[in-house]
């Protein structure tokens, strides 16, 4: 491409620019999603929005090609980075809400899984709801999970999972917990693409989330029946 031809991003309508980075996460380019949220932010969008409609969107598209075998591990990889890129401009926006405290999660992304994106999506808009969130990162077998419970004594136990193959590891974890009788002292939250409401209670946890906005929810009813019942006991 020529001098000429170069996409100045700034000039870009709101509508253009957010197709634009659709494109630019699709090729992998961090730098140019860096400067594309930026000038979202500039334009008074709420980070959440941006979030939602520039980077998730895009990833979808990413996803979808993946899928259908157009896209390949190394361009996905690449579109993750632009992705995490935008996602570290935001972290703190949305992280400093100066909510209230209201309580802890631990999560990670189960053992033999290396997806993170979502993980640390749910992560970020815990934190911003006023949740201390512990992440364990991915690839966590059932001790390290436990192990965590175990120092962080949180409210809630989140785990993710990318992959059909994976999923099923949800399950080691809760029957251990059910196993060692400490189940109930904890709010079992599970999400991921290939997971579903039925999937959830058949493993044994209180809730699945289908996205962030909905583990957010999710945690926050959970916390209020347990402020409830400490209230009524
Ligand atoms: Co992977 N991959 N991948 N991949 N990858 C998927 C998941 C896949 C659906 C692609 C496809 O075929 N269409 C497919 C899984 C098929 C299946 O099992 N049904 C797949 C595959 C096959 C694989 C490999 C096996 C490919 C290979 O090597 N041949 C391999 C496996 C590696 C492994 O884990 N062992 C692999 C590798 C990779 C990369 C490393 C290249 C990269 C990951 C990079 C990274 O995460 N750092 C990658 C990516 C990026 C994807 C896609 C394209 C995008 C995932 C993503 O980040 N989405 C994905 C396709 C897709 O999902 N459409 C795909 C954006 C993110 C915001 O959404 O993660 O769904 P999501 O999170 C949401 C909700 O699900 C929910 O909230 C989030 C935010 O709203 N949520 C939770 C998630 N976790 C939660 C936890 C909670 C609550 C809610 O706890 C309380």
């Amino acid at each position: 491409m020529s001098d000429e031809d170069e996409i100045i991003l700034s000039e870009l309508d709101d509508d253009e620019l957010v197709q634009q980075m659709f494109d630019d996460l699709y090729d992998g380019l961090r730098e140019e999603i860096e400067e594309g949220v930026n000038i979202l932010l500039g334009r008074g969008w709420q980070p959440y929005d941006i979030l939602t409609k520039a980077l998730v969107g895009g990833m979808t598209i990413v996803g979808n090609d993946f899928r259908d075998g157009i896209l390949f591990v190394p361009e996905v990889l690449q579109a993750a980075n632009a992705m995490k890129g935008g996602m570290a401009i935001l972290k703190p926006l949305l992280v400093e809400t100066g909510a209230p405290r209201v309580g802890k999660m631990v999560i990670g992304t189960v053992k033999g899984d290396i997806h993170d994106i979502g993980k640390n999506l749910v992560s970020m808009m815990m934190e911003g709801a006023g949740f201390e969130v512990v992440d364990l990162g991915i690839n966590n077998d059932v001790d390290k999970y436990l192990g965590a419970l175990e120092s962080e004594k949180p409210d809630i136990l989140g785990m993710s999972a990318l992959l059909t193959t994976t999923m099923p590891y949800m399950k080691v974890v809760i029957d251990t917990l059910v196993e060692r009788g400490i189940r109930e002292d904890y709010t079992v939250l599970v999400g991921g693409a290939p997971l579903n409401e039925e999937f959830g209670r058949a493993i044994g946890a209180d809730a699945y989330c289908r996205d962030a906005a909905v583990a957010v929810e999710t945690a926050k009813d959970f916390m209020a029946r347990k402020h409830n019942q400490m209230a009524a006991g």
